[in-house]
């Protein structure tokens, strides 16, 4: 479509007219919406044809990222900015009396993610479109999304997420590239002479269903796909399901998100969905390989499969299945061509979130993966036999225990392991996974993770990026390194007026939203002190609330600095619904902020704002309000962290430990321009070595912290004595897992640290400005860039620009 104005208005309403007969006066939110994302679908699908046509005429490789979460929060606004739409429809919309932004509200956030993992998934996705590279997502179209959040009386209450039903315009059900996944059954393997043929009884055929939605790049032409995976009885087998419950059983399949992003569940089910898109996406490459290229023995030259964490990590087996049962290539050259194919990210440390399954449950959901991942196993066993101790192969190996592990599989299988920050590649290599490091030193490597500027800056936050334009020009929308320019104004009180004053317009912004959700009036001259990301006990919200306590202790009994400065603590945070510990600090920051925020002694030096239902188009509100960025994990535990990266680009100063990424952000801004306390990694590790941390120590000799703990028992925070209880407990008796009590006072000193600074506002300002310039250094098209070159060997197709 030839681009303007004008051009756009009579579309828009001849569109409006012919999809619903109406005027645009007479047309809900609803109807402008749908209305305005079906232009911008049509008129961005011949990209999509030209994009897929020159990826198969240029016959190169293209890679495929499988992941079992995709986070993109809501698409309109970014497909309009990517197309380089947005400031013309704004415009336009506005001709005939229509705010954009209210119709953006509309659309429901695509949540098929917990948190981190996810949402980096959706920002690579974006990324790898808007550096023009042939890469595409596979995963699972949930037909509900993560769990809605609501809290009643103080307790989080989970509501089925129903993204899907107004409709999804975004999507594209594609029947014709559907394929057959089998599940269950037995296996029985029939010498056929040169091969083996599996023969399978009783097993249940699903029908694989692709929905795919396009990923446009920023005004580059690209548009890619996330290719989403619906379950469906195939109509060959609708004779063997008669009863609801049998139908149910597949409907049930890509019913629901697991909501657990802490420890490996156990449930059959999830092991089927992981199965499911793996075995879907594999055979939808394999069939499109074979269309339009030779050799199988050349697949790993053409294609890449990436495994987001272990969940998809029977890629490994699946491709070996097809290659050695379908294909009849020899074990050895498909193991070869299967190394070469698959790569690896790690996002965790933590032991009790390293995914293992019981063999007679693999058995149960796929006897055959069994059976290769056992030969795969056995073979690598025999390699190593002679080359390294036993006890080393017995830590390494797949299957042990009666366990298959995912991590192991994983490495073993792949040509690349990644952590996500230097920190956590460092204690990959050192610590979790360094006896696979002895033994391939060369697949270890470092992808620091990165977020998309375009959607945390560039839509989240048009007050800032209208001053960053005036300032130092708009190269930076296309090169966010580009935002270093900004160091030259760092005494420019131009500049900086101007940077305080976006702040001060998003801060009004977010009050007016925290008074309609919560009735909370918040004064805008406060410290907006924000800590949003899941709730977790190693993430320590705990030691945020304990500071709140104290601040709220010392009020009321006038002990109050002198260079105290007012503060609104905000919270975004969900747990897990099984996850009671996670719960009970929910309930108890719920009834601090009862507490404080109704106190008139308090008033506006303290109010605490729990908002309900955390998720990407919440973050996009919050964010550009924010003045302190809360990084508070224990040092060693948080992966990367990606939240720490969204705020410093928004201008907010990172109070932090030094772990995951905020080691990085802390070496580009340098320490005057962050706020860093805590244990160390080392010193972390030192009380796991000496065994010598004893918290009830630190209760009993601390004045302070026995006051602020007491009252979590005594009755001084009201209505959560059950859990006020556990809380305590967990501190005292059960010897404090992630160390709270020892940061706290550290913790403390530091936030003093804060209003001292807070209060030379000019000196804030100049931080501030320092933390954006360098927020543009954790791009995700950087990050992926790191991804296509080391990991993936891919790259950017000359193309045609729009936009
Ligand atoms: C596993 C088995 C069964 C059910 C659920 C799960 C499961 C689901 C989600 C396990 C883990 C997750 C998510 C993990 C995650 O989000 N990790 C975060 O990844 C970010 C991106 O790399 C990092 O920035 C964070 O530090 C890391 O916590």
């Amino acid at each position: 479509m030839d681009f303007n104005k004008e051009v756009f208005k009579e579309k828009f309403k001849n569109r409006l007219d012919e999809k619903y007969a109406l005027d645009v006066k007479d047309a809900t939110p609803q109807e402008l919406y749908l209305t305005l994302s079906s232009i911008v679908r049509s008129s961005y699908s011949r990209y999509w044809r030209k994009t897929w046509k020159k990826y198969m005429e240029d016959g190169k490789k293209q890679i495929y990222y499988f992941s079992i979460e995709f986070l993109p929060g809501r698409l309109l606004m970014s497909n309009l900015l990517n197309m380089g739409w947005l400031e013309t429809v704004r415009d336009a919309l506005k001709d005939l009396d229509i705010d954009l932004d209210e119709i953006a509200e509309v659309e429901k956030d695509m949540a098929l993610g917990n948190g981190g993992l996810g949402r980096l998934a959706s920002a690579f996705m974006d990324s790898l479109a808007s550096d023009g590279l042939p890469g595409n997502g596979n995963g699972i179209r949930y037909r509900y999304g993560l769990f809605k959040q609501k809290f009643i009386d103080g307790y989080q209450i989970e509501l089925p997420n129903e993204w899907l039903d107004s409709g999804n315009p975004w999507e594209i059900r594609r029947e014709s590239k559907s394929v057959t996944v089998r599940l269950g059954g037995k296996v029985y393997l029939v010498d056929r002479g040169n091969y083996l043929e599996p023969v399978y009884e009783d097993a249940q055929l699903i029908k694989a269903v692709p929905y795919d939605t396009a990923i446009v790049g920023y005004k580059n032409g690209t548009v890619n796909t996330m290719r989403l995976w619906d379950a469906e009885i195939p109509s060959s087998e609708e004779a063997k399901y008669r009863t609801i419950e049998q139908r149910r059983e597949v409907e049930d399949l890509v019913s629901v998100l697991y909501p657990d992003d802490s420890k490996e569940s156990g449930r059959i089910l999830r092991l089927k969905q992981e199965y499911f898109f793996v075995s879907a996406g594999i055979q939808s490459i394999v069939r499109h390989f074979k269309k339009y290229n030779k050799s199988m023995n050349k697949i790993g030259e053409y294609i890449g499969i990436h495994i987001n964490d272990t969940h998809p990590a029977m890629s490994v087996a699946e491709l070996m299945r097809i290659l050695v049962d379908e294909e009849h290539m020899s074990w050895d050259d498909a193991w070869k061509q299967t190394v070469a194919v698959m790569s690896y990210t790690n996002h965790t440390i933590m032991a009790e979130a390293l995914e293992k399954w019981p063999v007679h449950i693999m058995q149960q959901v796929q006897p055959r993966i069994l059976q290769i991942i056992q030969e795969i196993d056995r073979r690598f066993v025999e390699e190593k036999q002679g080359k390294y101790a036993r006890d080393m192969i017995e830590r390494t190996r797949i299957i042990k225990d009666n366990q298959v592990r995912m991590a192991n599989l994983s490495i073993i299988g792949s040509h690349s392991t990644n952590g996500v920050a230097k920190l956590h590649t460092e204690l990959l290599k050192d610590d979790v996974l360094h006896d696979f490091y002895v033994m391939y030193p060369e697949r270890f490597n470092n992808k620091t993770n990165g977020i998309t500027d375009r959607r945390w800056l560039q839509i989240a936050n048009p007050e800032l990026s209208k001053v960053l334009d005036k300032a130092i020009g708009t190269e930076w929308r296309q090169d966010p390194t580009k935002l270093q320019k900004l160091l030259k104004h760092q005494n420019d009180n131009k500049v900086l007026n101007q940077i305080a004053n976006a702040k001060l317009k998003n801060k009004e912004r977010l009050a007016k939203f925290i008074e309609k959700e919560t009735g909370i009036k918040v004064s805008t001259d406060a410290i907006f002190d924000v800590q949003i990301k899941r709730l977790h006990a190693y993430k320590r919200q705990l030691l945020k609330l304990m500071h709140i306590v104290k601040l709220y202790l010392d009020i009321k009994q006038g002990k109050v600095a002198s260079d105290f400065q007012p503060r609104v603590f905000i919270f975004g945070a969900k747990a897990a619904p099984s996850y009671y510990y996670a719960k009970a600090i929910i309930k108890c920051i719920n009834e601090v902020a009862n507490m404080v925020n109704n106190d008139p002694e308090i008033g506006d030096k303290l109010k605490v704002v729990f908002l309900e239902d955390y998720r990407v188009s919440l973050a996009e509100k919050i964010i550009p309000a924010a003045n302190i960025s809360e990084q508070i994990s224990l040092a060693s535990k948080e992966a990367s962290g990606t939240s720490n990266m969204k705020l410093m680009l928004n201008g907010a100063l990172t109070v932090a430990t030094l772990d995951g990424a905020n080691i990085e952000i802390k070496d580009y801004v340098g320490e005057d321009n962050i706020f860093i306390f805590g244990l160390t990694k080392d010193e972390v590790y030192d009380y796991y070595n000496n065994g010598n941390y004893h918290s009830y120590d630190y209760y009993n000799n601390h004045e302070e912290i026995r006051r602020v703990l007491n009252a979590f028992v005594d009755g001084t925070i009201p209505n959560c004595q059950a859990e006020g209880q556990e809380i305590f407990d967990s501190l005292t008796k059960y010897n404090d897992e992630y160390f709270v009590l020892r940061d706290f006072e550290s913790y403390v000193n530091i936030q003093e640290m804060v209003d001292r600074t807070y209060s030379n506002k000019r000196h804030w300002n100049q931080m501030s400005l320092v933390n954006i310039a360098y927020g543009g250094m954790f791009s995700s098209d950087d990050t992926i860039k790191r991804y296509a070159e080391d990991i993936w060997n891919i790259s950017p197709l000359k193309d045609e620009k729009h936009g």
